[in-house]
């Protein structure tokens, strides 16, 4: 860590540049993250000089970013990252301290809050580790540096301090979610008609983030997301989220919005989201893109058909697996007629229909992944997403099979779900990877079903066969084995 006074008046947000995940296709995200951040230091720190720099929108190497930092000359670089993302990281910050190692480097997010210990060994460039709920942390340390005060008491902080690693205590969670700022679009403008996600909307339709909701109520043991988020789900009301989606889409002309909450609810909040934007000009506009369980689709038929008529029209769902002991392992809770229900009801909606499947769990077998490649057939989604079940830090899945010994790739960049990371009681972990790659030849691979894809009549199908008759997908799976 620096010595002597410290002033920080400038900080510069990182997205590093990055690989994208194969499996999606071609697509720019906006640094949703780092911009939620930023929105909040400049309402709360208005003296405070903000940058965000988008190196893949922007295409600067890492050469590129060295350059960036050594003539913006920021006090703090701050960038974020989940586990695959680690070392893209780590790398921001070691570049950071070779330009000058007094710039302050700050991280965030799932993957450095899970293991701060760790990770602030590994990576000694890392100053510090702003673990959980990012906002009022990153404030604070930013006041308590510049008022020359011990980051001891910054609560949700992990650094080091003479050769010690400390862990303060942990921050409570925003009470109110409407009272964030809206994202801070406006500092990236200039990229923001390059956000795009080619398979999923088109190349010239305007991508972005919406977060409505944190966190999720149920306890999945191969998911992070509950426990960063303190084992609650908060939403921002229906009000405040329609007028976000409204911003996004009168402002800054955002037609794809994905939203970033695990769980929609749809119980809940669907009736009120419509109730909301039915009479607003933006509906005709927008494609919403939701994440939802198949037990919360199967359960409202009404409200589906409600969400498709104010813009939502891909879903994706988490089916995981047919095999009941390994839903019972991951305490998913929801049963495979919910799956079937929940496709039918997409399909039936013209909103498309997106699974997840998750291979590799402990008790897979040969017979259990041929179970699954069928019934992912069977229950006929619009798209099928196959992925190697990854012991993501912050998981009790990781917890177990450290203590197991289960983990035989600990390299994170391969933790994209595509890369198979263990062995199951009896495939090795090159047989995991193989069955995940015959998921997606059963699936993808038939000449007959590609044809009619490539020439449906639902547009959105003929762009997905296209990227996956492409074969593309189905040679980097196999190039993985
Ligand atoms: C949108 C999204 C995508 C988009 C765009 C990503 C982007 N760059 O915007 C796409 C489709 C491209 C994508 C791809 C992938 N994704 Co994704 N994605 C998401 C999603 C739904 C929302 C991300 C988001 O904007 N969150 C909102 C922000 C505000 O939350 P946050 O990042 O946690 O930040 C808060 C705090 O953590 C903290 N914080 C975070 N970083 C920092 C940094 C600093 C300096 C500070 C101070 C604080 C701080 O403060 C923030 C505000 O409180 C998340 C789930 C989720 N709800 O987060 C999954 C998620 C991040 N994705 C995930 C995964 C696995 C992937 C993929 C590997 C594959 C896949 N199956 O989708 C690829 C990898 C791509 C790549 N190579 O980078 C996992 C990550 C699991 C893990 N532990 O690593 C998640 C959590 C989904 C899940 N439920 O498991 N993803
Ligand atoms: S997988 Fe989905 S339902 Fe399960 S804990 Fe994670 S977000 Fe919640």
């Amino acid at each position: 860590m620096r010595k002597g006074e410290i002033n920080v008046s400038k900080i510069l947000f990182v997205e590093p540049p990055r690989n994208y995940w194969f499996v999606m296709g071609e697509y720019l995200p906006p640094p949703t993250t780092l911009i939620i951040l930023a929105a909040y230091i400049e309402r709360e720190l208005p003296d405070i000089d903000i940058e965000v720099l988008d190196c893949q929108a922007e295409r600067l190497s890492w050469r590129g970013l060295e350059k960036y930092i050594e003539s913006s000359n920021p006090s703090m670089v701050l960038t974020s990252g989940f586990t695959c993302n680690a070392y893209s990281c780590a790398r921001t910050a070691e570049i950071a301290k070779l330009v000058n190692e007094d710039i302050i480097t700050v991280v965030g997010g799932i993957h450095f809050s899970s293991i701060p210990e760790e990770s602030l060994i590994d990576f000694p460039e890392i100053d510090y580790i702003v673990r959980g709920e990012g906002e009022l942390t990153v404030v604070d340390l930013i006041k308590t540096l510049n008022n020359d005060r011990k980051t001891m008491s910054v609560k949700g902080l992990s650094f080091k301090n003479n050769g010690n690693i400390i862990h303060t205590s942990s921050r409570p969670l925003i009470q109110n979610l409407d009272k964030l700022p809206y994202p801070a679009y406006h500092l990236i403008e200039d990229n923001i008609k390059h956000y795009h996600f080619s398979m999923m909307a088109g190349k010239k339709t305007r991508y972005m983030v919406l977060e409505g909701a944190r966190g999720c109520d149920h306890r999945c043991t191969f998911c992070t997301q509950w426990h960063h988020w303190g084992g609650r789900w908060r939403s921002k009301s229906i009000k405040r989220i329609a007028d976000e989606i409204e911003h996004l889409n009168e402002t800054y002309g955002g037609v794809f919005i994905w939203l970033a909450d695990d769980h929609f609810k749809i119980n809940l909040r669907g009736k009120n989201l419509y109730r909301e934007l039915k009479h607003r000009k933006c509906k005709e506009d927008i494609m919403l893109f939701l994440q939802a369980r198949t037990d919360d689709v199967a359960k409202n038929p009404d409200l589906v058909k409600k969400l498709r008529e104010i813009g939502t029209y891909w879903i994706m769902c988490g089916v995981e697996t047919p095999a009941k002991e390994i839903l019972k392992e991951f305490k998913k809770g929801t049963k495979n007629q919910d799956a079937y229900n929940a496709m039918k009801l997409l399909r039936k909606n013209d909103v498309f229909s997106h699974a997840m499947f998750v291979t590799g769990a402990r008790r897979d077998t040969y017979e259990s992944i041929e179970k699954l490649r069928q019934f992912s057939i069977d229950i006929e989604p619009d798209f099928s997403i196959y992925t190697a079940l990854t012991p993501f830090p912050g998981t009790i899945y990781y917890e177990t099979a450290k203590k197991n010994g289960w983990i035989e790739d600990t390299n994170y960049s391969n933790y994209d779900m595509a890369h198979a990371i263990m062995p199951t009681e009896t495939l090795t972990r090159k047989e995991v990877q193989q069955e995940l790659w015959k998921c997606y030849q059963k699936f993808y691979g038939s000449y007959s079903k590609n044809i009619a894809g490539v020439f449906s009549k639902n547009k959105l199908k003929r762009t997905l066969y296209r990227h996956m008759a492409g074969q593309h997908v189905l040679r980097t799976f196999r190039r993985l084995i």
